[in-house]
């Protein structure tokens, strides 16, 4: 009988939550950055196999609010875990902690009473020897809370260790049913948002801390026509939306240098993804306070309903 399910992936930032989508569904559907905090909206990764369709919600790290952005990134992560059969909670084997925003991910997959399987990534990062520590910690914590995990499966998405395991004990916990999603589908993230999302992934990677983490992306033009010589190419013009002036030559950089570098890193993968050329120019806003703003935040709340 054939299975189709849900399955949401939660944990703290960093985990590599997006990485392990990515990796399961074969396609770049998610944005990941050494930083934490990159992915900020749920983003679907469908899987069908000839036994079963396995629909993933990769999701926003687990962290303490600090401005609406935040609030509708940690809704987000709630509505997701509570409307799956599955809920993967991954962890870096790296920095195996039972903090506050751990405690706080279990105690709230507990009260769900959905299936958990812990996943505890990135194990190419540490001893062997280790795992069987990392397990307890985790599996002591959940049980003191009145949980359990359904399954316990170490791996790591670079190795691609561990993986298969990962997949079958998925499938054992989904409910049987005909496919929602045809056989090509492999996510709800448009392209236009793909194109946001991979320029705010250059942004991450290229600048500092503080500059990324409080910019918009937005595609203003998304056009395809013939150049002269009759080939395709597209037209995208692209607003980086930042909060202050001080950001804004921070993102221009010297001479205009790194809005360069962000745009030709950008422009290639978005050439690759399109598969045909791209005319890609960026402007630089700024809108103070955006963060906290329910008209520049509209956009992510349709997301997370
Ligand atoms: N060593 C190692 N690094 C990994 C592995 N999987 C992911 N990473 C790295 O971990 C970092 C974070 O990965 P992401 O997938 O962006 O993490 P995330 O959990 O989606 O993070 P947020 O979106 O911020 O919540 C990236 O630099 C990944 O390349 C792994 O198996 N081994
Ligand atoms: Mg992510």
């Amino acid at each position: 009988m054939f299975k189709t399910g849900y399955i949401s992936v939660v944990g703290k930032p960093n985990a590599g939550k997006s990485t392990l989508v990515n990796k399961l569904v074969g396609f770049k559907v998610a944005i990941t950055t050494p930083k934490p905090q990159t992915t900020r909206f749920n983003i679907k990764g469908i899987i069908t196999t000839k036994t079963s369709q396995m629909i993933f919600t990769d999701t926003p790290g687990v962290h303490k609010p600090k401005n609406k952005l935040g609030e509708y990134m940690m809704k987000g992560v709630e509505n997701s875990i509570n409307s799956v059969d599955v809920i993967i909670y991954l962890v870096d084997a790296s920095k195996p902690k039972i903090d506050v925003a751990s405690e706080n991910i279990m105690k709230e997959i507990v009260d769900t009473k959905t299936k958990v399987i812990l996943a505890i990534n990135k194990i190419d990062k540490i001893e062997k020897s280790k795992i069987l520590n990392i397990i307890s910690l985790y599996d002591e914590y959940m049980k003191s809370i009145g949980g359990s995990f359904a399954e316990i499966v170490p791996i790591s998405i670079y190795k691609e260790d561990g993986l298969d395991i990962l997949i079958s004990s998925i499938e054992k916990y989904l409910p049987e049913g005909e496919k929602i999603y045809s056989d090509d589908d492999i996510t709800d993230i448009s392209e236009r948002e793909i194109i946001e999302e991979i320029i705010r992934e250059k942004a991450l990677n290229n600048l500092e801390e503080e500059v990324p983490h409080g910019i918009i992306v937005e595609v203003e033009k998304f056009k395809k026509r013939k150049n002269i010589e009759e080939k395709s190419v597209y037209d995208i013009d692209v607003n980086i939306i930042c909060e202050k002036k001080t950001h804004k030559a921070i993102i221009i950089g010297k001479d205009g240098t790194m809005l360069k570098k962000i745009g030709t890193q950008a422009r290639k993968e978005i050439e690759n993804m399109l598969d045909d050329k791209v005319n890609l120019k960026l402007w630089v806003k700024v809108r103070e306070n955006w963060q906290d703003n329910d008209l520049y935040l509209n956009n992510l709340k349709n997301k997370i309903n």
